[in-house]
Order: structure tokens, then sequence, then C-alpha cells
């Protein structure tokens, strides 16, 4: 099976992983920013450990996805420094704890490293696209959001997900992963808004 009949199979559950109320709220621009705040403080913590998660798949990884992977690494981490400058220019308190939806979806990253390769990297591109598709959604945006949508939604950050697309294929998707990927994606949306 490949990673777009996994989407096509499960459409209830991608579409409840790519649209909530909070990016309805970013797109019309009625999102109060308290709960983006709130948001994006929760989603620097996700990036920090999805981070670590993908350093660990790149170890594990075949030959043939290191390059991939590891350019993925290389712009997760210049993410996370992106995440930061916005948290401090916003104010934001960084030692925030994780809320529920954010704890078990770190967990579950972190349990899937004890697992094979292919279920992990199909999680690692599930999520990449359920949050492209989600921005995407929420596109062009009003202000104040605007300049956040954009960059989410660029051309090199589809042409990424397109790369991790053949990868999974390559490995074989893996339908648990996807299906559990999606519902924490859709948990993650509700932490706000
Ligand atoms: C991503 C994210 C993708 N930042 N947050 C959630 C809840 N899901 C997916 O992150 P990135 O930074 O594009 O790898």
């Amino acid at each position: 099976m490949t990673a777009q009949d996994l989407v096509e199979r499960h459409q209830t559950a991608w579409l409840e992983a790519t649209r909530a109320v909070f990016l309805d709220r970013v797109r019309e621009g009625t999102l109060h920013a308290g709960d983006f705040d709130l948001w994006l403080v929760q989603d620097h913590h996700f990036v920090a450990a999805e981070l670590r998660f993908q350093a660990r798949l790149l170890a594990v990884a075949p030959r043939a996805d290191q390059a991939l992977l590891a350019s993925g690494l290389v712009a997760l981490e210049a993410e996370l420094s992106w995440f930061e400058s916005h948290i401090e220019s916003r104010g934001l308190d960084l030692d925030e704890p994780l809320r529920p939806a954010a704890a078990a979806y770190v967990a579950y990253l972190e349990a899937l490293l004890e697992d094979a390769y292919g279920p992990a990297l199909t999680a690692l591109w599930t999520l990449e696209r359920a949050y492209l598709e989600a921005w995407r959604g929420a596109a062009p945006a009003a202000e104040p959001y605007r300049e956040f949508v954009e960059h989410w939604t660029t051309y090199e950050f589809e042409a990424y997900v397109r790369d991790l697309e053949s990868a999974v294929d390559r490995a074989g998707a893996d339908a648990e992963a996807f299906l559990t990927t999606a519902a924490l994606e859709r948990q993650f949306w509700t932490i706000a808004g």
C-alpha cells in the first residue's frame, strides 16, 4: 500500500487531522492572540521533540534516505530557532509544561523509535503532510497570522513532504502509524482556540 492510498482510504481521519476550529480562526483572523501564543509554545515543544526523533531516525535510516532525513534535520533545527525567536519577541514563557495532547504525541514518537523504521518514517511523513495541509487550508490567513501561515506553506516544505512520501513508499507505508499520528494531530489542534 502506498502512502497516498492511506490518505484516500482513511478520509475521515485525514480530514479530522487537517481541519480544526483553531485553523478556521487563524484563517479568519478571529483567533485570540493568547490562544495562538499558548499553541505556539506547545508547538515549540513538539518541534524540539521532533528534532530528537528525526535525529534518531536518521541514525537507523537506509543509505537511500540519509540525505533526505539529514536535510530535514537541518531544516528542523532552523525551525526550532525560528520558534524561539518568535517566542522571545512575544514575551512567552518557554518553561510552560506540555499539555496532555502534546505530551501524548511526544511519548508516541519516542515509543516509535523502539519499533521498525517503516512505521517511524510513516509517522514522520504523516505529521509533516498533515501540518502542511492544515496550514494550506488556513491560507492566506488574515492578519496578524499571515506571516506564520506563509512560513508553514512554502514550496520547499511541499517538496520535502513529497520526497518523504517517496521514501515511505520504498520502506512500506504503515497504516497503524498513519492512523495514530492522524489522531494525535487532531488532538493537537484542540490545545487552544
Ligand atoms: C508539525 C508541527 C510539523 N510543528 N506540529 C505538529 C503538531 N505537527 C506537525 O513540524 P515541522 O516543524 O514542519 O517539522
